[in-house]
């Protein structure tokens, strides 16, 4: 399938298959083949960025090949669905409520129950992780008995960048424009990138629309406020788009066809797909600076589409835009309660390293989380599985959070809070607290420091019944505050954080 390279945009695989169908089609053959040294077939993946947010797995579906989520240690299904529930959410609702329902995915979902969407997830979408895995297992594709650092040793892989524009990783000493790798993969693989659609400002890694292969996209455009929204306006351009599949859709009802295959009406189905990301990303088109003409019209096409599959006349109800936004929403807003709280602390997650006047280096690490520090406290008692005080809780999540400090070498670990609150009723406001733990007694000093010229940039004030000058309770120092200022966020804790250890 993926080997059509006349056409550098694969819309035409999905349109010609049904959007599951190709989905389970790519996701067993996501391997090259290579006989005897040669290359028979190698997959062009599709590529979001690492957040691999909804924007960027769901353009990666769109464009088609072999969409690759850019996940490194998250295997594709329950992994995928504890980690990205949204995604989940999106693509059950995409592909459980078009008229003809999928009959096989709801069969799943009445013998497993939740396993429905799980299954869902492993037969059809492929991660980092799952490539990795997959080339390990083949002796034929990566010589895993090779040097891994050494040049020359990794697999040639070509991709297509979605929702990104600057690959890491790039085959130093000599940094070769649009050649690179990814976290995961940059052992075994070394990508070239065959394309690009993105709404992010050009960082030039891309090389110009000569040097790629003919029909090959470089649509890079910073102003819309969904990725999406772009690759839809390329697919419509180059008349990719399924025009007549609603035709089709309607011939193949009356003949039942469709009744209990995996195919669905797929026009529906890529058009709802689409539309989660386009209305996630923009606030339901109503998020002020974010939202542009691109998504409008996006928007409007794809729920054009769907009404025009699904006629309102044939007893169904009408879909329900506002309805299928908020679904997706409300699995967004609540993807931490799948997580633990090792997870939790990573998801946001930056280190830097610093040289004291004295030359010791120092590692510093701040873990945003967006719920407030009780919650992720509490969360862990349910890890734990005891009942006990609140004490016990806090000195619980202070050893995870110790584990992970441990686990990444650092000297000093933060945590930083933002959350929305209802204080007594009132009015919600938007809150930060922030701890800052130096592990061994050494970086007391520094840390010392930090809290005194901290005090009133950030607003520190005391958090619980947590001592406000800070304690030695738990090896080294300690300091929980309640953060006044919110204006300040990572951005700024950072740096100053960082000064308190360079002087
Ligand atoms: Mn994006």
């Amino acid at each position: 399938m993926p080997q059509d390279t006349s056409m550098n945009l694969g819309p035409s695989h999905i349109t010609s298959s049904g959007l599951l169908p190709f989905l389970k089609h790519a996701r067993h053959h996501f391997l090259p083949t290579i006989r005897n040294g040669i290359t028979t077939y190698s997959p062009i993946y599709v590529l979001g960025n690492q957040s691999a947010d909804l924007d960027s797995i769901i353009s990666a579906i769109l464009y088609s090949y072999v969409p690759l989520v850019n996940l490194t240690d998250v295997r594709g299904g329950s992994g995928l669905r504890r980690l990205r529930p949204e995604f989940a959410c999106a693509l059950e609702l995409a592909v459980s409520s078009s008229s003809s329902s999928t009959a096989s995915t709801e069969g799943k979902r009445d013998k497993d129950g939740e396993d429905g969407i799980v299954q869902l997830l492993k037969e059809h979408i492929l991660t980092v992780a799952d490539l990795r895995e997959g080339l390990l297992s083949s002796p034929d594709v990566v010589n895993t008995d090779a040097e891994p650092k050494k040049m020359g040793n990794k697999l040639e892989l070509d991709c297509v960048m979605v929702d990104w524009n600057n690959l890491p990783h790039k085959t130093s000493p000599q940094e070769e424009q649009g050649k690179g790798s990814i976290d995961g993969l940059s052992d075994l693989v070394s990508f070239t990138v065959t394309g690009c659609i993105d709404h992010r400002p050009d960082e030039g890694f891309v090389p110009p629309l000569g040097r790629l292969p003919e029909g090959s996209p470089r649509v890079i455009i910073s102003g819309p406020g969904s990725c999406t929204s772009l690759v839809i306006r390329e697919i419509r351009e180059r008349v990719l788009w399924p025009v007549s599949s609603s035709e089709v859709h309607e011939e193949r009802q009356r003949q039942h066809v469709s009744e209990g295959s995996e195919e669905g009406d797929w026009e529906v189905q890529l058009a709802k797909l689409a539309l989660a990301s386009i209305l996630i990303d923009t606030t339901n088109l109503t998020a002020e600076g974010k939202v542009t003409d691109v998504d409008r019209e996006a928007a409007s096409f794809l729920t054009e589409r769907i009404s025009s599959s699904s006629p309102t006349g044939g007893g169904g109800k009408e879909w329900d835009r506002d309805s299928f936004f908020q679904k997706i929403q409300y699995a967004k807003a609540h993807s931490l309660d799948w997580l633990t709280v090792d997870e939790m602390l990573g998801r946001d997650y930056k280190d830097w390293t610093e040289t004291t006047p004295s030359g010791d280096k120092k590692v510093i690490g701040i873990a945003s989380v967006v719920r407030p520090l009780n919650w992720i406290i509490d969360k862990g008692e349910d890890e734990d599985d005891k009942s006990t005080t609140a004490d016990d809780n806090l000195k619980s999540f202070l050893g995870k959070l110790k584990k992970f400090a441990l686990e990444r070498h650092l000297d000093v670990i933060s945590v930083m809070t933002a959350f929305n609150t209802e204080d007594d009723g009132k009015e919600e406001r938007f809150a930060r607290e922030l701890l800052v733990w130096g592990l061994e007694d050494d970086n007391s000093d520094a840390l010392e420091k930090f809290a005194n010229t901290a005090k009133k940039q950030l607003g520190l004030q005391k958090w619980n019944e947590f001592p406000i000058e800070g304690s030695h309770e738990y090896s080294g120092r300690l300091y929980i505050w309640k953060q006044g200022n919110v204006s300040q966020s990572r951005k700024q804790v950072a740096p100053l954080l960082r000064r308190a250890f360079t002087g």
